[in-house]
């Protein structure tokens, strides 16, 4: 009875999708105003929808991008726990309008599990003081989704478009999963209801409709042109995430 319970539970960290981790950068507020001027930020890497996190090492780069300026936030970083793991922290202040991506490198990650790398570039989206400009401009990463629908300003029940780039060129037939942050304590109907999948198509865009009010995340997965070294001294693939998250609002009554 313990065997097969041991041997079911291993079976499901192999062969299960719902396990998905995303990198995860999440302000306190995807719009500043002159009343919120500053917003907290946490940077993890985690199972967003179970709840179960993963440790984030010091990442490779943290910053800002707005008004096509680049602001290093590396400095700003300090622990924290996100999922009971080590995770990271900053506050940004606004001082001018504008959208600004807030944008993490991770150093690789060594999944033995899925014996591959993982570097999940991952982006968020702040709006200040009104801006409409720039949302949907690419930061330039090696590989990102570009929002061609407004990345703020959303309610839960919305639709969201979006565009895989692998060094600037659309990503035909690339996999999307896509998941809840789930804070609420929501429980899925079935494993499959953890971590949903869609695929871009021969333009890399891809829809995706989120039924309720909070962080979704989008990982676009590709997987790279080159090896990384593993601890067995090994040479093995590395998947490569283009992560977005975006915040869907209840109505106000
Ligand atoms: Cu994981």
């Amino acid at each position: 009875m313990r065997t097969t319970i041991l041997t079911f539970i291993a079976f499901m960290l192999v062969a299960s999708p719902a396990f998905a981790h995303f990198g995860m950068v999440i302000p306190d507020s995807n719009v500043a105003t002159q009343e919120t001027r500053s917003t907290n930020l946490t940077i993890s890497f985690s199972h967003p929808f179970e709840g179960a996190g993963m440790k984030l090492e010091k990442p490779k780069q943290f910053f800002a991008i707005a008004n096509g300026k680049k602001i290093d936030l590396l400095p700003t970083l300090s622990t924290t726990k996100v999922m009971d793991q080590e995770a990271w922290k900053t506050a940004f202040r606004f001082k001018r309008p504008g959208v600004y991506q807030f944008i993490l490198e991770p150093t690789p990650y060594w999944e033995p599990e899925e014996d591959c790398f993982i570097i999940h570039y991952t982006k968020t989206y702040v709006a200040a003081f009104g801006s409409e400009e720039d949302w949907d401009a690419p930061a330039g990463l090696p590989t990102e989704i570009i929002p061609l629908t407004r990345p703020y300003g959303l309610y839960a029940g919305s639709s969201f478009t979006g565009q895989v780039l692998s060094n600037g060129k659309p990503v035909a037939n690339a996999e999307i999963e896509y998941e809840l942050y789930n804070k609420d304590g929501f429980t899925a109907p079935t494993e499959h209801h953890v971590t949903m999948v869609t695929k871009t198509d021969s333009n890399g865009v891809f829809t995706v409709t989120c039924p309720k009010a909070g962080w979704w995340g989008f990982a676009a997965l590709t997987t790279a042109n080159y090896t990384l070294t593993a601890p067995s001294g090994e040479e093995k693939p590395v998947e490569l995430g283009a992560v977005t998250w975006i915040k869907f609002d209840n109505f106000k009554k």
